[in-house]
């Protein structure tokens, strides 16, 4: 199992967390995602190494902003 953090600016409910789980969990191998609005902080585990790329555009499609973090 591997974990990739990301930063995410704009989330302000918990209804944005939902509309980046929906569209983060579309990913390819994307088995977990833990997202906090209050912290902007998005944690996604799956059994290997995910595609940065593909999630970062998954929360952009979503309507927000990431960055990859650490
Ligand atoms: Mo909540 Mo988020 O009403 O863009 S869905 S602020």
């Amino acid at each position: 199992m591997t974990t990739t953090e990301f930063q995410v600016t704009g989330m302000t409910c918990g209804h944005c967390e939902m509309s980046v789980r929906e569209e983060v969990g579309e990913v390819p191998g994307v088995e977990g995602i833990e997202v906090s609005h209050e912290t902007g902080r998005l944690v996604v585990s799956g059994p290997e190494a995910i595609d940065e790329t593909a999630v970062l555009a998954a929360v952009e499609e979503a309507g927000y902003e990431a960055s990859r973090v650490g």
